[in-house]
């Protein structure tokens, strides 16, 4: 089967063929529908070799989607032929984390060696992906999953993190989206879909924030030095109950930790390298800083209701197989609308 794997220190996604996979006991195979492209490959890839820990070759894709074609031995309650999209942050399953269906907030998962497809196991960017376990398999039914299988990381990511700042969403309230990328703009949607805060997005690309307007932003904004004052200004001097930064780099941290009001929440979510520091003369009274990790199983299970109601639409550039490379070339250069997703 083809293949988009990462195979050598330094040199980028290459399209291969390798062997079909056969799925053990207790193992689905899915021929593969989708696969979306996340920055965190681009970190996983620019890694030098004595940070990297994913192992090589590295079948890439950790959204994935397929249809059910070969069950293993045991398997219960997944329908042969069935279209399912695939929950990531794989976790051992029976710790307290993972009995309550946050298996992204697994202790055990590193020490056991479950790593998530695409992430250390082979990922979703291949005609054919094993899943360890039908609890991983949630049905799309009617959903598109091209459409949708980037709800699996860039909605479940920030579905996750803004749940968690439910109670800073009040109406009258305002969320700052930091980078309006795949993860933001989908961001941009859950808030407004799920509150009615107003929502202030930044980012450093003209044609970023014409999409993030487009999906509901209310303001947008050039990120920069200026952009905590602007938010100031936005915010009548009182700064943003929530700020979400999809970037994670020290100016994107620093523009989070200035406009955050007081008592509210900076959610580091980008895995830019920065760090946030918090005190009591350091940020704003009560303020709270979290750098949340994917999302929960139930959360995935509500992302996808939320797209069957009409509340998410991720914009998505489709590519073939052969044609991967090249995706994964525009999101380098940041020039990728939306989300891009590989059709196998
Ligand atoms: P993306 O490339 O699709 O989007 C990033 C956006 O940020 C782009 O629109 C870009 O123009 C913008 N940007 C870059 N630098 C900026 C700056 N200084 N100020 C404002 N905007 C800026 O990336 P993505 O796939 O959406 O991923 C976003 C980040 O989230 C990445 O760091 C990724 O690795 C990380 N991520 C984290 C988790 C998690 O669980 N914490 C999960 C998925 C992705
Ligand atoms: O899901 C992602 O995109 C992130 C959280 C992966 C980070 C990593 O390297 O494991
Ligand atoms: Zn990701
Ligand atoms: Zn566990």
């Amino acid at each position: 089967m083809k293949a988009v794997q990462y195979r050598e220190i330094g040199k980028g996604p290459e399209v291969v063929e390798i062997e079909t996979p056969e799925p053990g006991p207790g193992q689905i195979r899915l021929k593969v529908t989708a696969a979306g492209l996340c920055h965190s490959d681009w970190f996983v890839m620019d890694l030098p070799a004595d940070q990297y820990s994913y192992g090589l070759p590295l079948t890439l894709g950790h959204e994935g989607a397929g249809i059910v074609d070969k069950l293993g031995d045991g398997v219960e309650g997944v329908e042969l032929g069935g279209s399912y999209a695939i929950y990531g942050p794989w976790g051992c399953g029976q710790c307290h984390a993972c009995s309550q269906g946050r298996e992204n907030y697994c202790p055990h998962a590193a020490e056991l060696g479950i790593t998530p497809p695409g992430l250390g196991t082979p990922g979703a960017m291949a005609e054919y992906v094993i899943v360890d376990d039908a609890r991983h398999l949630v049905p799309l039914g009617d959903l598109d999953p091209v459409e949708t299988v980037s709800l699996t990381d860039a909605g479940l990511t920030p579905y996750h993190a803004i749940r968690s700042a439910q109670h800073k969403l009040y109406p009258g309230a305002t969320a700052v989206v930091i980078g309006a990328g795949g993860l933001g703009h989908v961001g941009i949607q859950i808030l407004r879909a799920i509150s009615a805060v107003t929502v202030i997005a930044v980012d450093l690309n003209e044609e970023k924030l014409a999409l993030a307007k487009e999906v509901g932003a209310h303001h947008t904004l050039i990120s920069g030095p200026d952009t905590a004052d602007e938010i100031k200004k936005l915010t009548g001097g009182l700064g943003a109950e929530t700020v979400f930064d999809f970037v994670g780099a020290q100016p994107t941290i620093d523009t989070a930790k200035a406009a955050v009001a007081i008592d509210g929440v900076v959610h580091i979510v980008g895995i830019g390298g920065g760090t946030m520091q918090a005190g009591f003369f350091a940020t704003p009274m009560g303020a709270a800083v979290r750098a949340p990790y994917w999302g929960s199983r139930s959360e995935l299970r509500e992302v996808l209701d939320l797209a069957r109601s009409g509340g998410v639409d991720v914009h998505v550039e489709r590519y073939g197989i052969d044609d991967a490379v090249e995706a994964y070339a525009k999101l380098h250069k940041g020039t990728v609308r939306g989300r891009a997703v590989v059709v196998p």
